[in-house]
């Protein structure tokens, strides 16, 4: 039987520095998803890389002194190696500078240009070599310092060459179309209303080549210009989907179920990519959902304020899963959200520690003592340990209908919920009293403990895969079994299974004079 496709992607992000913790925060969040649905038992295909091409890394690369080939081999590397260290599950890494990459965006130029959208002009015009992108005088403002900036504060220039256009006015209708018909393209809801009325308000052509300098990918049959680096990047997700050998397995991924970006890059992903695929003749993305920017104590993110954070000190000094646990659950995926020391101390020694750490730690302390160190056996069961074995298993189904729309906070936060009610059961029931008193009793209630473990487990294991294998590796939960199809009486825990010696699966942060008031 051929499985479901689930096809999933990040932004590339441009390797002209390092990457900060907002690219970590996108490739956490996207991985989570990810693995939601490989757990759930889809056949993904989840997508990173880095976007090389354009002005940006030219500039940046002439200012320190080396080619630009070397800064983004070099800086690509570093995003690799961070990708890797916040556990990123990616099947693929892609570099635009890749021969597989050129080839497919001259191939969707052919294709666009093909369908009559492509002609030559003289361009003349603002443009961002920070946002890589032209700005209509009417959107920029002259600041007191006498600089010209575009609506996000970066300072614009005065371009005027010749270039190839697209035809973007001619899809204006078709787009207000896509939007109105399938409201689920574009999310947040909010993105969409803002997308619409940008396109309501009229689309001028787009300049999509460049000739004043030479880093992109040539502009079939004319290789003095090269293409406009959005061009090219935002084929990169076709690029790993295999176009253009549509008849090849790959394919069979595209069109993607959603990229998630950033909300600085909604346009680019909304407006410009449709009607670039439209033009080609290729299928369009399911869903755009742009996620919120992250701040540091409530201020934003800046090299001139020092405050950028590295995502390797950050998971050096809490943890990988501590770091992961925090920004998924704390911030509304979405919406805009704040980090400091305290909340992901608080966050993190609240939930994992105290919560779910104690009850793993309690309850197979107890199992080792008292029950031979085996699945202790399970009795009838009483009302209270249906209740909490229901819940575990309804939260999959809340879990499921949250990470469709990617409300990851909502799904993580649906089994913590569980966590809770099972402290209260396990605290409810006293199984330390019924040790002398009901024996039987108290392995049946240290049974239900263990098997809602197993169950949220299991449903942890997209947020915090390091520990949630830890827990089910106590819990003896074979490696072929640990799906979410594995959340039903017929994969409950078997009583007389031998377990391993219990081990704390989250250390508490502690404060310590040598780990400082931290990142
Ligand atoms: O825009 N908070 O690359 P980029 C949260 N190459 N997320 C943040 C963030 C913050 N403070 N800062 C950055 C580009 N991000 C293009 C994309 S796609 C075909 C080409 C994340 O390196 C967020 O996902 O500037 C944002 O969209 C992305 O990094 C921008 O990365």
């Amino acid at each position: 039987m051929t499985r479901e496709t689930f096809y999933i992607t990040t932004p590339i992000f441009y390797p002209n520095g390092k990457p900060h913790i907002g690219h970590a925060y996108t490739v956490i969040a996207t991985d989570a998803l990810a693995r939601f649905q490989r757990h759930d038992g889809k056949d993904v295909f989840f997508l990173t890389g880095t976007d090389e091409h354009g002005l940006k890394m030219q500039q940046t690369a002439d200012k320190e002194g080396v080619s630009v080939q070397d800064l983004a081999a070099r800086n690509s590397a570093i995003f690799r190696t961070m990708v890797g260290a916040i556990g990123s599950s990616n099947d693929q890494f892609i570099r635009t500078t890749e021969e597989r990459h050129k080839r497919a965006a001259q191939a969707i130029w052919e294709r666009m240009a093909d369908n009559g959208d492509i002609y030559i002009d003289r361009y003349t015009g603002w443009y961002s070599v920070r946002q890589e992108a032209y700005f209509d005088e009417s959107e920029t403002t002259v600041g007191e310092d006498g600089v010209r900036r575009e609506p996000l504060g970066s300072p614009v220039e005065w371009n005027e060459e010749e270039t190839y256009f697209f035809r973007l006015s001619a899809y204006q209708d078709r787009l207000l179309e896509l939007y109105e018909k399938q409201p689920d393209f574009i999310g947040p809801a909010e993105r969409r209303n803002e997308v619409a009325s940008f396109v309501k308000s009229g689309l001028k052509d787009l300049s999509i080549s460049r000739s004043t300098f030479k880093w992109g990918v040539p502009v079939p049959g004319d290789d003095k210009h090269v293409m406009y680096v959005w061009v090219d990047a935002l084929t990169n997700y076709i690029t790993a989907a295999g176009y253009p050998d549509t008849d090849n397995a790959q394919w069979r991924y595209w069109p993607a179920d959603v990229h998630v970006i950033g909300k600085d890059i909604v346009r680019f992903h909304t407006v410009y990519w449709p009607a670039f695929l439209m033009s080609a003749g290729i299928p369009l993305p399911k869903r755009v959902y742009a996620h919120g920017f992250l701040f540091n104590r409530g201020e934003k993110m800046s090299k001139s304020v020092g405050n950028v954070v590295d995502p390797f000190a950050l998971i050096e000094h809490y943890g990988l899963d501590q770091v992961r646990y925090f920004f998924l659950r704390e911030v509304p995926f979405g919406q805009d959200g704040s980090y400091s020391h305290d909340a992901i101390v608080n966050r993190t020694n609240a939930d994992l520690a105290n919560d779910l750490g104690n009850l793993a730690q309690r309850s197979l302390s107890m199992i080792a003592k008292n029950c031979g160190g085996k699945v202790p056996e399970r009795g009838e069961l009483a009302e209270a340990d249906t209740v909490i074995l229901d819940r575990a298993q309804k939260a999959l189904a809340t879990a499921r209908e949250a990470m469709i729309r990617q409300a990851i906070h909502t799904a993580l936060a649906a089994v913590f919920e569980v966590v809770a009610e099972a402290n209260r059961y396990f605290a409810g029931q006293e199984p330390w009293a019924l040790r002398k008193s009901d024996p039987a009793r108290m392995e049946t209630v240290l049974y239900t403990t263990a098997e809602v473990l197993r169950r949220v487990g299991i449903l942890c294991q997209p947020y915090i895969p390091g520990s949630a294998e830890k827990l089910l590796d106590l819990l003896a939960v074979p490696a072929d079994k640990r799906g979410f199809a594995d959340i039903t009486e017929a994969g409950m825990l078997q009583s007389g299974t031998p377990l391993p010696a219990p081990q704390p699966v989250f250390p508490r942060y502690v404060e310590a004079e040598d780990k400082g008031q931290g990142v």
